[in-house]
C-alpha cells in the first residue's frame, strides 16, 4: 500500500495515527505530496482524488481512496477485528457520529480558517480567499472545543469508554488549532487533560517520524 501525504499535516496525521494505532505502518510507503507547491493541484494528482487533497491510500491494485474517515475505516477493516472504528452496530453509530462532529466543529473549520484568514498555503496555491469567513470558523472551532470539552466531562473518550476514531478526529484538529495558534480556552479542562493523554500514545507521539527509515 502506498500513502500520498504530508507529514507534518493534519489530516495525514490522523492516518498515520491510525496506522500505528493497527500496527501496519510497515505495511505502507508514503509518497510526499508537496503542498505548499500546489503538487495536490495537478491534473495527475486530482486524477488519483477528484478532492486535491491528502492523504489518500493506494492500494496494491491500484484503488485509490481519499478521505481520511474512509481511509481509517478500510485499514481498521483490513485484520478483521476493528478496533477504531467499532465494532457494534451501537459504537459505530456513536464513533461515526462524533467523528463527522469532529470534523463539522473543529477540524474542518480551522482548516476553512488556515486557507482563508492566514496567508495559508500561499498565494500560487490560496487562489480565492474570503478572511470573514475564515474568522468565523475559527469561533466555529472553538465552540466545538467548549462542546468536546463538555462531552469528555462525562467519559473518557470523544465516542464513550474507548479510544477511536473520533479521538483521532479530535487530536487532528488540535493538531491544526497548534499549527495556526487559535488556543483551547483555558476553562476546557477536560479537553486539555484528555488532549495531555493522548499525546502520550505512542502512535500520536511518533507520527511525523514514523515515514523516516531507520538506519
Ligand atoms: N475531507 C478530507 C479528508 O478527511 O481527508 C480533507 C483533507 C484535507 O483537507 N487535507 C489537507 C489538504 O490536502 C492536508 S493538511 O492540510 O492536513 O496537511 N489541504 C490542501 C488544500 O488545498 O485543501
Amino acid at each position: 500500500m502506498k500513502i500520498y501525504d504530508w507529514s507534518t499535516g493534519p489530516y495525514p496525521a490522523r492516518v498515520r495515527i491510525a496506522l500505528a494505532e493497527k500496527n501496519l505502518a510497515s505495511r505502507v510507503r508514503f509518497e510526499t505530496v508537496n503542498l505548499y507547491k500546489g503538487e495536490h493541484k495537478t491534473p495527475a494528482f486530482l486524477a488519483k482524488n477528484y478532492s486535491g487533497t491528502l492523504p489518500v491510500l493506494e492500494l496494491d491494485d491500484g484503488t485509490f481512496i481519499a478521505e481520511c474517515t474512509a481511509i481509517t475505516e478500510y485499514l481498521d477493516a483490513l485484520d478483521g477485528t476493528p478496533t477504531l472504528t467499532g465494532r457494534t452496530p451501537r459504537e459505530k453509530g456513536l464513533i461515526h457520529m462524533m467523528s463527522k462532529r469532529a470534523e463539522l466543529e473543529l477540524l474542518d473549520a480551522i482548516s476553512v480558517y488556515f486557507h482563508h484568514a492566514t496567508p495559508g498555503l500561499g498565494p500560487d496555491v490560496e487562489i480565492y480567499q474570503n478572511a470573514e469567513w475564515g474568522l468565523r470558523q475559527r469561533d466555529k472551532a472553538v465552540r466545538g472545543m467548549r462542546y468536546f470539552d463538555s462531552v469528555l466531562r462525562g467519559q473518557p473518550f470523544v465516542a464513550g469508554e474507548t479510544f477511536s476514531m473520533a479521538d483521532i478526529t479530535v487530536i487532528g484538529g488540535l493538531i491544526f488549532a497548534g499549527l495556526v495558534k487559535v488556543p483551547v480556552p483555558a476553562e476546557c479542562e477536560a479537553l486539555l487533560a484528555w488532549y495531555a493523554r493522548m499525546q502520550e500514545r505512542p502512535s500520536v507521539k511518533h507520527r511525523v517520524t514514523m515515514s523516516e527509515p531507520s538506519v
